[in-house]
Order: structure tokens, then sequence, then C-alpha cells
């Protein structure tokens, strides 16, 4: 198959899974043309069978912005009728899916649109008064419409009222890339003494991620332990945290690391992973530390309890309870034998019920569905 995908390029859940798709489809034989502003910061350009087109705005004196939108669109016209694209594919429905209308519109070559929904596209962006409209037709005019998971799913039910039905396709993870062996012991000792269990985090620093939960539940935990906390990522929301640190004592004991090209080889040197987010409709970054085998503690909001397993693969709490958050991060750093169990049930969820194969295979099934609506 010929396949457009459209994503945002930055470092975040959708770009992630988008591009680790891409990939996927490239491996299985399938010609994959990733559509974007930039280039996807995972994207293996050199892949045999991955092509990557750049989204260039129009800058003209006359206009005040770039209008990124119609320069989108144009490349996904100019893409399909060269390439012969059989289907696009629009990850987060801001502005991709509307731009695919668009083109469908406009292109010689008529294709089919499938959109994948991650979570702020229909919660915090997507609900947006001005924008609501339009991003509830642009899903409502795609030909197959996925999402995350289940909880994601009655979500866009409950708020958007479409027609179209939604799919549920989980989010998925490359076992051979997230493994626990891949942790070295160099980087170990830059972070933290050996003797110290490390805490990790990883998220954009934006409300949604709760950072103040993150430094009030290690700030507890640091009352009864000797630990570290690693912070993997950056955001609007990281200069507060780095005041906050201070504020709660706990400065000597963070380390903020800031964006990491390989979040791969940070997350197995971790002894726990702590993501209290108030809204998930999925969350990446658990299913990455349960592939490293790392327990997780984590809020228990929308699609989380999808991914962990309660008392099997970590624990859970409200996305505010510092207590209890640090009482299950207390539980699982002071008793070997429960993380490493947790650890390794973890990896084994991981391995069965999200491996990169079997999605692969039914974002395929999505495709041939769509094209075979032409
Ligand atoms: O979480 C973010 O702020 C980024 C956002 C994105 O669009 O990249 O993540 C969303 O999509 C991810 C991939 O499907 C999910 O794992 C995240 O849970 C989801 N974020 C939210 O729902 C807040």
């Amino acid at each position: 198959m010929r396949i457009g995908i459209l994503c945002h390029p930055s470092v975040g859940g959708s770009g992630l899974v988008a591009t680790e798709l891409a990939h996927g489809l490239a491996q299985a034989g399938h010609d994959v043309h990733v559509i974007s502003s930039a280039q996807p910061f995972k994207l293996r350009q050199h892949q045999r069978h991955i092509h990557f087109h750049l989204v260039e705005g129009i800058h003209y004196p006359l206009f005040k912005d770039p209008l990124y939108t119609f320069a989108l669109t144009a490349k996904i016209v100019e893409v399909v009728d060269q390439y012969q694209l059989d289907v696009v594919h629009a990850h987060y429905s801001i502005p991709h899916s509307l731009c695919a209308y668009l083109a469908t519109e406009i292109t010689r070559r008529p294709f089919p649109i499938v959109t994948t929904i991650h979570g702020t596209d229909v919660t915090v962006v997507g609900q947006d008064r001005p924008l609501y409209p339009l991003n509830r037709f642009s899903i409502d005019r795609s030909t197959v419409v996925t999402t995350v998971s289940a909880y994601q799913r009655g979500h866009i039910q409950r708020h958007f009222g479409l027609k179209t039905a939604i799919e549920v396709i989980h989010n998925f993870i490359d076992c051979d890339h997230f493994r626990p062996d891949q942790a070295d012991p160099l980087l170990r000792r830059s972070l933290a003494r050996d003797d110290q269990p490390i805490v990790m985090h990883a998220s954009n620093f934006r409300p949604v991620k709760n950072t103040d939960t993150v430094l009030r539940s290690f700030a507890r935990l640091s009352e009864k332990l000797d630990a570290k906390l690693v912070l993997l990522g950056s955001g609007p929301e990281m200069e507060a945290a780095q005041g906050r640190c201070h504020q709660l004592g706990i400065a000597d004991r963070v380390v903020f690391v800031g964006q990491v090209q390989y979040v791969e080889q940070y997350l197995p040197l971790a002894d726990c992973v702590l993501q209290p987010s108030y809204r998930e409709s999925f969350c990446m970054v658990l299913l990455e530390a349960m592939a490293c085998g790392v327990p997780t503690v984590s809020s228990n909001v929308d699609g989380i309890p999808e991914v962990v397993a309660e008392g099997e693969t970590g624990f859970m709490a409200e996305p505010d309870d510092d207590k209890a958050q640090a009482d299950a991060m207390l539980r699982v750093l002071s008793d070997p034998a429960l993380q490493q169990r947790l650890g390794a049930a973890g990896r084994q969820r991981a391995k069965t019920r999200f491996a990169t194969r079997h999605t692969i295979e039914q974002y395929l099934a999505c495709y041939r569905r769509a094209i075979a609506t032409l």
C-alpha cells in the first residue's frame, strides 16, 4: 500500500505513535509518506520505504501568519497525486483531518481518510469553542475513525455525537527497543548514588501532567527514604518546578535532565516511574516503563487503567493524592521482591497486549476497509 501519514513532529505521544507506526508499516513493505511541519524527532528517514515531506509555511507580506493549514492541504494534494497514495492517515484531528478532507475535494486521485484521535485533540484543544464545529465536522467526514483507548471512545461519543463509528486501537510498544537490560551503569551513576533508588517522571510539563503533585509526592517519599527524582522532558511548567523544588526542600535530590532523544536509555535506570496526570487518553510513558520492566505509580484517570494493571504492574491513586502516591512508591522501593514482580509483570503485559505487529495489522485492516469504500 502507499500510505500518507500526517502528524505533529514535536516530542509528544501522537507524533511518536505516528512515527513508530510509519516504521512498522515500512518494515512490512508498505510505502509510507510522512507529511509534517518538521522532521518528527524519531523518524528514521533513511529507512527503506520511508519518505518525508516537509510542509513549509506560505510567507507573503500580505499575510500576517504563514497559513500553515493551507500549506499542509497543498502538500497533501501534491503528495497524493504525485505518489498515487491509497490512503491518508491523520494523527491528531486538529488540523490534520480537516486539511485531509479539503484535499479530497481537490486531488485528481480520490483517497480515503483514517483519523486517529489521540487525546487533547478532543479534550483540551478540541473542546475549544471556535474549533469545536470544525473538529467535529472533520472527524465525522473521515472514512474511518480510531482512538487509543475505550475511555477515549466513550469521551468522543459523549461530547461529539458522531455518525461515524469509532474503533479502539491501543497504542503499542517495541519491546526490542524498550527493554530492562539496556541500563547503562555509567549513566545511572551520573544521576544518583548506587544506593539511592531512582524515581523517574517524563512529560511535556504542561498543566495536564500535574507536575506539582510529582514534586509533592516525591517530597513526602523523601521524608522516609533517600531517593533521587529524575525528570525527563521540558515544557512551560519547568521553571516553576525548579523553584518549587527549593520551597519543598528537595532541590538537591531532583535532577532536571531536559529533552532526551532516547528515553529508552533512561527508563530502565528507574526503580519506579511516577505519572500523576489529570488527563491521559493512554499515557505512552507508562507503557514504555512497563516494557522496560519498571513498576509504575500513576493517577487512575481516563485510559490509564487500560494500560496499567492495578497491583500487578503498578499502583494507581487520585491525581492529587500525594500521600497515596508516596505510600505506593515507598512500598515498591522498600520491597525488592515486589519491585521485581511488578516490573516483570509489566514487561509481560507490554509484550502480550501492546505488541507492535498486532497493532500494525489492526491499522492495515482499517486502511483496507477505508479503501474499499471508494
Ligand atoms: O499528553 C500530551 O500532552 C501529548 C499528547 C499528544 O498528542 O501527543 O498525548 C496524547 O496522545 C498520546 C498518544 O496517543 C497519549 O498516550 C496521551 O495520553 C495523550 N494525552 C492526553 O490525553 C492528555
